[in-house]
């Protein structure tokens, strides 16, 4: 028995040299196995050692634990030596340069026509206006027959309307909210209501979905001279002291009189371009004085106030604000055209 055990260890460690420093790690496990595996030679013999007489089985078994500390140190060394071997190589292969600069993650922004919106809003709130919202699917009644245009009348062709359901529409401009505040709230009235309208429209210079500001003013004696005097000093205060701006008759069912608002083209210093289609000039709002059968529809009295309200489209500004000719590159999410506002 002592032999054998000799003969195992010398044995293994022979074959384990054979090897040579460059096994790969799956030969060295193999031969380990076949002396230390579960079926090894050096388990089967240890096995066999019931059957040795009592006397000398503390002998042989302190023998059998050397050989086996024996092997398995032997195999560890092996072992050890390849992971480093690896290791060494894989550091010499793979080059980290640390000077590299690093990843910068990309950071979002607020979009032109959020900032946009933002900033006519902090204009309004100091010229003491304060924010109501309304809702984007909105009554037939609150958008078009509160707002003196009843359902035979022919302005309602002027706006290209998504109905979502007989009585239903996505609103086509944010005046119903002039009619939701006014049924909440008595005058004086001092309020804007910037957000999202619709209607079926696809140009250059129209979108079928747009962000208006809505803004009116109601108490006993407003004039079309307060309306002046808000939309001036709002429009320089947007743009440039020196901003010239045009008033020109025009016809909305809720007011009387209306007026259109033009501002100078920028984009082509007021010599004519595809974004003001030749004229010099873009229209940017409709306004105008509030028309008595609106103030009847949300039971005020119209003998006793008087007000003005104006809706103005937030993406013409932008384009103007930013020099952008085409109304569709806001809303194409593309990155190169995003990252420069
Ligand atoms: C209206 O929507 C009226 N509610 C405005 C108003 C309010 C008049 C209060 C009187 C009193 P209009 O349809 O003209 O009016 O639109 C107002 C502005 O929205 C336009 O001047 C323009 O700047 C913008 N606009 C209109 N249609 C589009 C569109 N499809 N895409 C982008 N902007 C648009």
């Amino acid at each position: 028995m002592i032999e054998a055990l000799n003969a195992i260890r010398d044995e293994a460690l022979r074959r384990l040299a054979e090897l040579g420093a460059d096994a790969p790690e799956a030969e060295i496990r193999d031969l380990r196995a076949r002396y230390l595996g579960r079926e090894g030679s050096l388990s089967v013999a240890m096995r066999g050692m019931g059957k040795l007489p009592a006397s000398e089985r503390p002998e042989i078994g302190r023998l059998a634990n050397e050989v086996k500390g024996a092997i398995e140190e032997a195999f560890e060394t092996a072992q050890g030596a390849l992971a480093a071997r690896e290791r060494a190589q894989s550091l010499a292969s793979e080059r980290v340069d640390v000077t590299l600069p690093g990843r910068t993650p990309a950071i979002g922004r607020v979009h032109p026509l959020t900032q946009t919106a933002e900033r006519a809003t902090e204009i309004f709130v100091g010229l003491g206006f304060s924010v109501a919202e309304g809702p984007d699917v909105e009554t037939d009644y609150n958008n078009f027959e509160a707002l003196n245009i009843p359902r035979d009348h022919p302005a309602r062709e002027l706006q290209d309307t998504f109905y979502v359901a007989d009585d239903i529409v996505l609103r086509t401009h944010t005046s119903p909210v002039q009619i939701r505040t006014m049924k909440q709230r008595k005058p004086p009235l001092r309020v804007i209501a910037p957000g999202t309208v619709y209607r079926r429209d696809d140009d250059v210079t129209h979108s079928p979905m747009f962000l208006q500001i809505e803004g009116f003013m109601v108490d006993e004696k407003v004039t079309f001279g307060d309306l002046k005097g808000v939309l001036t000093a709002f429009l320089q205060e947007m743009f440039d002291k020196g901003t010239r701006l045009r008033f020109r008759p025009s016809y909305f069912p809720f007011v009387e009189p209306g007026a259109e608002v033009d501002i100078e083209c920028f984009l082509c210093r007021a010599k004519g371009c595809r974004v003001c289609k030749g004229t010099a000039w873009i229209e940017i709002l409709g306004a105008g004085m509030i028309h008595p059968e609106v103030f009847r529809a949300v039971g005020y009295d119209p003998a006793a106030c008087s007000g003005f309200a104006f809706g103005m489209g937030i993406e013409r500004i932008a384009m103007l604000r930013y020099g952008v000719n085409d109304i569709r590159h806001f809303y194409e999410n593309d990155q190169n055209f995003l990252e420069q506002f």
